[in-house]
């Protein structure tokens, strides 16, 4: 196939677009570099060296003798170039991460949720319109969040996307309909990937768009399969307040002898997925092709789910590592239930790689290899989600490594 990889320069695009190209597929990676530019911004850097994106496709060809070719292009605010791309190429599916993917960057400031509303909400639509302007039938693969369906418990198995509900009419019968899973977003970005799903939502139904919207769990570990082939082929590893995971945070923290931070009682739960997976899935889910006229596809990406301080427990378990119970910059439950089907990927044949398949020693590994690239004062999350928990957060930034228990 013919892939166009939406901001494949990202942390799950660049693995994705080496593991596609890998299988044999045409890869073209459409990117702003906007993540890079963001770094520059906050002023951090990924824990692990990263070459421009030429030079990584360039260590791929001399690797493999595959090209992946680049496009500098943005999607939110290019849409005549990205229009006349895609008539051009034409490729067979679209892998669609060109989204600002951070909740506290887009909680930062207005300025910040500006950018990530236009950035979001903008790049998804000109996509969808220029493909239906050109006549393009690409499969669209999206990379969406379990965050669309909220953190709070009801006793109840998330389903894949859609609810069955029975409507009482007024002839009083019941009528069945599959609706979305009610949005229930918890910051700016979340909510912009809710938004999305509404897009995915009318232009599926109304110019038979085939789409796939892949509620993706939070992502950890850091190689792929590919990504060993070479030391310049490696995965960005975001440690920093705003782009860093909560797995992976807690990972380097434990390899540089930093307090895990854990937000509040750290009673939240949420959903995991490895890396690797994520890259398969990916795989997976282009090999399902829905048919023209077909409601969007919406597959839960995620393997397993876990409470922050279980987590956060285990890793000082394992390595002796601290705990630092902070004040939450955040507001969000403070203690929830989650439980999540995955069946579809499951069914296409995905072989779960849990945390207690070792891989947590490699990213450990990882971490303690660049530990001297780490700004230690660039790890206490300081985004805070409303002007009161931000007074507090200005009013006393120390709280941020207090209360050291473990
Ligand atoms: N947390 C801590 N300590 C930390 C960092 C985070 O306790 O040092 C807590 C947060 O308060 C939150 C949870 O861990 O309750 C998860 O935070 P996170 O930063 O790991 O993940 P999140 O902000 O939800 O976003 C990430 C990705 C996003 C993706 C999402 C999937 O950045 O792109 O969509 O995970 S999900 O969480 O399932 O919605």
């Amino acid at each position: 196939m013919k892939i166009a990889v939406l901001g494949g320069d990202g942390f799950v695009g660049w693995p994705t677009c080496l593991h596609l190209s890998d299988k044999g597929h045409e890869v073209h990676i459409i990117d702003n570099l906007s993540r890079r530019w963001i770094d520059t911004e906050l002023g951090v850097q990924s824990l692990t060296p990263m070459d421009s994106i030429q030079e990584r496709t360039r260590i791929w060809h001399e690797e493999t003798g595959r090209r992946i070719h680049f496009h500098l292009i943005d999607l939110a605010k290019d849409y005549d170039v990205l229009k006349n791309w895609l008539a051009e190429h034409r490729p067979d599916a679209i892998v669609h991460f060109a989204e600002q993917r951070a909740a506290p960057y887009s909680m930062k400031s207005d300025k910040h949720k500006n950018y990530t509303v236009n950035n979001n909400v903008s790049g998804t639509h000109n996509l969808l319109n220029a493909m239906v302007e050109i006549g393009l039938d690409a499969h669209l693969v999206h990379l969406g969040t379990m965050g669309v369906y909220g953190y709070s418990t009801v006793g109840a198995a998330i389903p894949e996307g859609y609810l069955p509900v029975g409507i009482e009419t007024m002839d009083g019968e019941t009528v069945k309909q599959d609706i979305l899973y009610p949005a229930n977003p918890g910051s700016i970005y979340h909510m912009t990937k809710c938004l999305d799903q509404l897009l995915f939502q009318f232009y599926a139904k109304n110019d038979q768009v085939r789409i796939t919207d892949l509620h993706q769990g939070i992502v950890w570990g850091t190689h792929t399969e590919q990504t060993r082939v070479h030391p310049q082929l490696i995965n960005r590893f975001d440690y920093d307040g705003d782009y860093g995971t909560v797995l992976n945070r807690f990972l380097i923290q434990a390899a540089i002898d930093f307090p895990l931070t854990v937000h509040g009682t750290g009673g939240q739960t949420r959903a995991f997925i490895h890396i690797q997976d994520s890259v398969r899935c990916i795989e997976l889910a282009l090999n399902e092709t829905p048919k023209a006229g077909d409601p969007v596809r919406i597959f839960n990406q995620m393997t397993e789910t876990h409470r922050v301080r279980d987590l956060a427990e285990m890793i000082a378990n394992l390595t002796g590592a601290k705990i630092a119970y902070l004040p939450n910059p955040r507001k969000e439950a403070v203690e929830n239930e989650l439980v999540v089907k995955n069946d579809q990927f499951l069914a296409l044949g995905l072989d779960p790689i849990t945390l207690e398949n070792g891989l947590l020693d490699e990213v450990m590994e990882v971490a303690k290899k660049f530990a001297y690239r780490v700004d230690r004062s660039r790890i206490p999350a300081v985004s805070a989600w409303t002007k009161d928990i931000s007074k507090t957060v200005e009013a006393d930034p120390e709280k941020l490594g207090l209360k050291i228990v473990s």
